[in-house]
């Protein structure tokens, strides 16, 4: 918490004044507004934009009731508001500055330049200025950078002071209308930012563009400063060991799947059952307590048939809340595109393609997504003839959007036909084949297929099991579900068990009438349950 004393500032001279933006305020101190600042007069010109932000949870006051509009805002300030607002992941970081793990985020997805910020935090307490402000505004918010060259450097006199590097998002936010000159038709590059100066520009960005404010992870709250605190969107957990603060995006090394630095990582966790009958246990606090159990994944089961999201599209809703809770808990997520009863995935390649580029788009700044792009093909199909021509189309248009995230791809026979992968494997980066197995129905014979497939440099990640047969009932297979635990474990290969569910068949994990709120005790997991989670962490 800030303790500086507040200092009433004129602000008769902001930069980003639209035209006709109402009067200037002079003595804002000690007065009181609707929303209850002190220092914010409703005369103000900010008071709108200041009140409705606060509404928003985007910024809010201090303690004593002050939201210091004349205050100059701080790199990290401004960066870590729309790091909040976009729903970046925190990622590990060089500093323990309360920042960092954001900073960071902002850092990898580009938003400025290590010279600008380094991470090493030295400026991340400075007063930031307004041409980096813009940058960063630009580079989170804005779908475009276009503006006319001409045009909008006529429109400011002090043009020749804007750093080179700054003229296409400098440019394209007075294009859009989102910054603007002061009284005397001057940018000021190098001014720091006021609170209400930094106020407005997000508004007017985030109008522009329409954006919503992400549910997605928050840094620590009570390292927060004042300025940055989040009042809307629960907060999420601490960083979680084996999660995505701690490993970054992901990639496939080989066949190991890795962490950002090359270290092998092993996922570890639950799918969903079909969403479109399961909702209620994807909740944040399902996810939150499989979590706190030592998963480091969750996988999200959305049928196309069988009334999924081809009959009813609006289940893709409850996987974008899913795969949020996933991300808040610091977890990693599989958006898994589930056919089944429909086996061969190029019946609803059109819908897919469509699906996982919005995915792609929602997602491209986290680090924590995984794309399967088809459950299990299976009946009168091959993996040439069908599932590899799906994959061809349906990879890159993920990759057009989501350049390096890890995506799972399927194979004929409910993802069993791993020979045919071997001879004929996809040309792609960063991708992995998925094994699924029942310990009731497939024992060494498939188990042997994963061998021989990692041993000709095809990656697996074992994205549904169960310790049924294949029927997702009978058992539980206690013994064979040893032997495939041991296995994966010792060929470090990642899995998600089928499934997070209270259905009266044998492989789901819960009992009915569990209750996650306090967590998941062993008491409320199934036989099936009970064997899964306990190995999460082996
Ligand atoms: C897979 C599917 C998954 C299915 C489980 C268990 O299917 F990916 O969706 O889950 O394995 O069969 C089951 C649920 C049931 C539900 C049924 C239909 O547990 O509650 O009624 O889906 O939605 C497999 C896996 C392997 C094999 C066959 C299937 N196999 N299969 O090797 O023969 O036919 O569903």
């Amino acid at each position: 918490m800030k303790t500086k004393k507040f200092i009433s500032i004129i602000l008769s001279l902001s930069i980003f004044m639209a035209a006709g933006c109402g009067s200037v305020d002079t003595s804002a101190q000690g007065q009181s507004s609707a929303k209850g600042f002190t220092d914010v007069a409703s005369t103000a010109w900010y008071y709108g934009t200041v009140t409705e932000m606060a509404q928003k949870g985007i910024l809010s006051g201090y303690d004593d009731g002050s939201f210091k509009p004349g205050n100059t805002i701080t790199s990290a300030e401004f960066t870590t508001i729309l790091c909040r607002i976009k729903g970046l992941s925190p990622k590990s970081a060089q500093t323990s500055h309360w920042s960092a793990p954001l900073m960071q985020a902002a850092l990898d997805a580009g938003w400025y330049d290590y010279d600008e910020n380094p991470p090493t935090g030295e400026k991340y307490d400075q007063p930031i200025i307004r041409q980096i402000a813009v940058k960063i505004l630009m580079k989170a918010l804005a779908d475009n950078f276009s503006y006319d060259y001409n045009t909008e450097s006529a429109k400011m006199k002090d043009f020749s002071k804007l750093n080179g590097r700054y003229y296409d998002t400098v440019l394209a936010a007075y294009s859009a209308g989102i910054a603007g000159g002061d009284n005397n038709g001057n940018f000021n590059p190098d001014k720091p930012l006021t609170r209400a100066e930094a106020c407005t520009l997000i508004k007017r960005a985030m109008d522009k563009y329409n954006t919503t404010v992400s549910s997605q992870p928050q840094t620590e709250q009570t390292t927060q400063p004042a300025v940055a605190q989040q009042q809307t969107a629960p907060v999420s957990s601490e960083a979680r060991a084996g999660g995505v603060s701690q490993n970054g995006r992901l990639k496939v090394v080989g066949t190991q799947l890795c962490n950002e630095s090359g270290a092998p990582v092993v996922l570890r966790g639950m799918s969903s059952h079909g969403l479109q009958w399961f909702p209620q246990f994807v909740s944040n606090e399902y996810i939150k307590a499989v979590g706190d159990r030592g998963a480091n994944v969750m996988r999200f089961a959305m049928y196309t048939s069988e009334n999924g999201y081809i009959q009813n599209p609006s289940v893709k809703s409850t996987l974008t809340t899913a795969v949020d809770n996933t991300l808040k808990n610091d977890m990693y997520a599989i958006i898994d595109w589930h056919i089944l009863s429909d086996g061969n995935p190029m019946t609803y390649a059109n819908e897919a393609e469509q699906f996982f580029k919005e995915m792609a788009s929602r997602y491209k700044d986290s680090q924590g997504i995984i794309y399967e792009i088809c459950n299990e093909p299976n009946g009168g199909i091959s993996w040439s003839g069908n599932v590899k021509p799906y994959a061809e189309r349906i990879i890159p248009a993920i990759r057009a959007i989501d350049s390096d995230a890890v995506i799972l791809v399927g194979n004929p026979q409910w993802d069993q036909d791993l020979d045919s992968v071997v001879s004929d494997r996809l040309s792609f980066d960063n991708i992995m084949y998925t094994c699924h197995f029942y310990s009731g129905t497939h024992t060494q014979w498939l188990r042997d297929r994963v061998s021989n497939a990692v041993k000709n440099g095809i990656p697996i990640f074992v994205s549904e099991w169960g310790t049924s047969d294949a029927s997702g009932n009978g058992g539980v297979f206690a013994d064979e579900t040893q032997r495939w635990m041991e296995f994966l474990s010792a060929n470090n290969i990642s899995w998600c068990n089928w499934s997070l569910c209270d259905k009266n068949e044998t492989s789901a994990a819960l009992i009915q009438g569990s209750n996650a709120s306090d967590g998941l005790s062993d008491s409320e997991l199934s036989a099936s349950g009970k064997i899964v989670f306990s190995y999460f962490n082996k």
